[in-house]
């Protein structure tokens, strides 16, 4: 018989920018996510708010003001925890301010206090593509070491006033994503020739790698109870060789440990032997010291928090770039594909999951999975049954990877309620096993519905698992 085992953290995971909405309320200021209205994977990047429209980021769902009725559907569907992300610029509108604001740090504790309440641990997401817009055209993101101590002087404020209600942290949302989209994971507009992209790209990376470890530090020092997790994005690492041919398994594998380079880093504690290499043939200039190795050699991260969606297929010459997650690669034969041509690959999630244990032997934490599809309402009801067959398939792969020895703390499905598709800015993208009325116009009331998936996790949680 199915059974995750005592303990197993069942839940489903958001991003503040993708489901609060009241975007300038409270004194929050802008951020990042603000100016992507057309999402992650926009082409042109306008950094100045007037010229982004309002809608869906701004608004989103009004997860803000509507939180304690979702989060009481999500008890009802037996969450034992939720993944949200502290809006960064909520609490220091940009980035730079001496003091933390009092109505941030008010409205985020009485949320993970209202989890707490519903039996739920909050998971937080340190910051999800969320960094102060401030900081942006100030300092070029995370290119700038400014950021470290900014970031840290933030981690502080929450750390303390929220370190009581929260003892899972993920420092920063899929980092290895500052390759294909700098300016959403890492502020970072790039400039200038290939040398001098990239060295954008790993000098931010290396930015990001300080500030994770001294996070941890303090983190362990402020809140003993505290686990301190990276968080990535793996649905990459799931790439299989398209032929049999040396050079395209060569390359497949070059292209997983890409993939896993965040991980090497911040699990490891150190830079990878690899690397030597990507710095002479990319011919990048970056400014690493000593200092700096020494404290991400003594704070490794706690666990290893990731995102699955997807598998690809790697051939030489054949490189279709493929949303968030990277290439896309070739079509797969054996698999089908989503809507957004996501192919659909739960066997590689047990892949996964053992190839991050052997490199590693951290716990894991699948922080998101899901399903996006558009729903439709028939006689007042949605019987998303491909959620539901991806759902299951998905788990069933997750119990698999338990019986093969991983350490998998839990599962949190990406957007449990509809919220807005970092990939597009769209509404049409439905994650949710509640559907929210609001269409990519803007037009809706907002209203929460349950689609046929609520009923389904909810058993799988009720029988932790056994319903599979
Ligand atoms: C991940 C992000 C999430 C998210 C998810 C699904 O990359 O961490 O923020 O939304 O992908 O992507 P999309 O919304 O584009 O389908």
């Amino acid at each position: 018989m199915v059974d995750f085992g005592d303990g197993f953290l069942w839940g489903g995971a958001i991003a503040a920018n993708q489901a609060e909405g009241a975007w300038n309320v409270a004194g929050k200021g802008p951020d990042i996510s603000d100016t992507l209205t057309h999402g992650i994977m926009a082409k042109e990047i306008h950094t100045k708010i007037e010229e982004n429209a309002y809608y869906p980021s701004h608004e989103a769902i009004d997860f803000y003001h509507r939180y304690k009725d979702d989060l009481e559907l999500m008890h009802e569907m037996g969450f034992k925890c939720f993944r949200t992300s502290i809006a960064w610029s909520r609490i220091f509108p940009t980035g730079e301010e001496e003091k933390p604001s009092e109505a941030g740090l008010a409205y985020y504790e009485e949320m993970f206090s209202t989890m707490k309440r519903l039996g739920m641990e909050p998971v937080v997401t340190i910051s999800h593509y969320e960094t102060p817009l401030n900081l942006v055209t100030k300092y070029n993101g995370w290119t700038s070491k400014k950021l470290i101590s900014l970031y840290l002087r933030y981690c502080k404020a929450i750390f303390k006033r929220l370190g009581h209600l929260v003892n899972y942290w993920m420092t920063f949302n899929e980092i290895n994503n500052v390759r294909t989209i700098p300016y959403a994971a890492a502020g970072v507009l790039l400039s200038g020739n290939k040398a001098e992209r990239l060295s954008q790209i790993y000098q931010a990376s290396h930015n990001m790698f300080v500030a994770n470890a001294r996070a941890n530090k303090l983190a362990h020092q402020i809140m003993p109870k505290a686990h301190m997790g990276v968080m990535l994005s793996l649905s990459g690492a799931v790439i299989y060789a398209g032929t049999t041919k040396p050079e395209d398994v060569l390359g497949t594998y070059q292209l997983q440990r890409r993939s896993l380079f965040f991980a090497d880093v911040q699990l490891r504690g150190k830079y990878p032997s690899y690397f030597k290499r990507m710095i002479t043939e990319n011919h990048l200039t970056l400014d690493i010291t000593e200092n700096e190795l020494a404290d991400i050699k003594a704070f490794p991260s706690d666990y290893l928090g990731f995102s699955y969606y997807r598998s690809s297929v790697y051939e030489t010459g054949v490189n279709t770039a493929g949303g968030t997650g990277g290439l896309l690669g070739k079509p797969n034969p054996y698999l089908k594909i989503s809507k957004w041509g996501w192919p659909i690959d739960p066997i590689g999630l047990r892949y996964l999951c053992n190839l991050l244990q052997d490199r590693y032997d951290k716990p894991l934490f699948i922080v998101e999975n899901g399903y996006g599809d558009e729903d439709k309402i028939i006689d007042g009801k949605i019987h998303d049954q491909e959620r539901i067959a991806y759902l299951k398939a998905h788990l069933i792969e997750v119990h698999e990877a338990l019986q093969d020895g991983c350490n998998i703390i839990g599962y949190t499905w990406w957007g449990p309620l509809d919220i807005v598709s970092a990939g597009t800015g769209e509404m049409r993208k439905r994650y949710g096993f509640v559907y929210v009325d609001k269409n990519n116009a803007g037009e809706g009331t907002l209203r929460r519905m349950k689609k046929d998936s609520f009923y389904e996790y909810q058993k799988i949680i009720q029988t932790n698992g056994a319903s599979l």
